[in-house]
């Protein structure tokens, strides 16, 4: 039978660690993926609303990784990446109001077994560029064979007009290789404002009709259905 050489040991031994490596966070993605769904169910059953639309998952590709390794001079290595490469398992979430967002963060954050590492808030504090997420590092445990281990996840929360502002200027940045001109630059910036007023706008109208249906049940409870029929018969409103 023949034997391997050192070379072929040496390169099996680097695709084995390389997969396993890989396998954490695909099961942390998987672990993040669930949390976020029961949440997605319990909160629709108990206040009758969902804060969550839209759950997308990705692990980062191996080209993207390296592409990142090397802007930021870093080694290549295993060890390296897991040092310094926090976003290879990546989640976004997508929401229908602001305060949806920060719903999210705080049910995330409340959970025992998620270590939130890093926040950035472009939402308080947007990009100049107009991009606007919420960014959140956590680390959750993964329970293997034999060991357990901690791994990072990124987790983007943003609203639907955020994310398609995000989405179509990454397309325009994305396909065009040179400089963007300033003009667009401009317009883009200007785009991402008028989604922020459109969110604000949005979520003013949400709160009004919150207020109006609590307006409704106030009455429904206080008003028996005969004291609330006479009410309305006399003034002339039919039941
Ligand atoms: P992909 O494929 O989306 O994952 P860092 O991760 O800290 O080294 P950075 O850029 O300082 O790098 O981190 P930051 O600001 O948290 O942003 C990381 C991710 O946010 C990006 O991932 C994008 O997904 C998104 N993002 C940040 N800024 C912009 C922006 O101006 N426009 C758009 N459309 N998306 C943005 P990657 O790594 O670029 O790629």
């Amino acid at each position: 039978m023949a034997t391997n050489t050192p070379e072929q040991v040496t390169l099996k031994e680097l695709r084995t660690d390389l997969v396993r490596f890989m396998m954490s966070y695909k099961f942390a993605l998987e672990e993040i993926n669930t949390k976020l769904n029961i949440l997605k169910e319990e909160f629709q059953y108990v206040h009758d609303y969902n804060p969550i639309e839209h759950i997308k998952s990705r692990i980062k590709s191996p080209e993207s990784i390296f592409k990142k390794l090397q802007r930021k001079k870093l080694d290549i290595s295993l060890e390296s990446i897991k040092q310094n490469i926090r976003d290879i398992a990546g989640v976004r979430i997508t929401c229908s109001f602001v305060s949806d967002i920060y719903k999210i963060k705080d049910m995330l954050e409340s959970q025992k077994d998620i270590t939130v590492l890093e926040c950035r808030d472009y939402i308080q504090h947007p990009k100049p560029n107009g991009y606007q997420s919420l960014h959140l590092i956590v680390q959750i445990p993964i329970f293997m064979s034999d060991r357990e281990e901690l791994v990072p996840v990124e987790i983007q929360i943003r609203t639907i007009a955020m994310d398609f502002w995000a989405s179509l200027e990454h397309k325009i940045y994305y396909k065009y290789n040179k400089e963007i001109p300033q003009r667009i630059v401009n317009e883009l910036k200007e785009a991402a404002d008028t989604a922020s007023r459109l969110d604000r706008k949005m979520e003013n109208l949400h709160d009004e009709m919150i207020a109006l249906k609590q307006l409704d049940d106030e009455v429904a409870m206080t008003f028996s259905p005969e004291s609330l029929q006479f009410l309305l018969g006399h003034k002339g409103i039919k039941t």
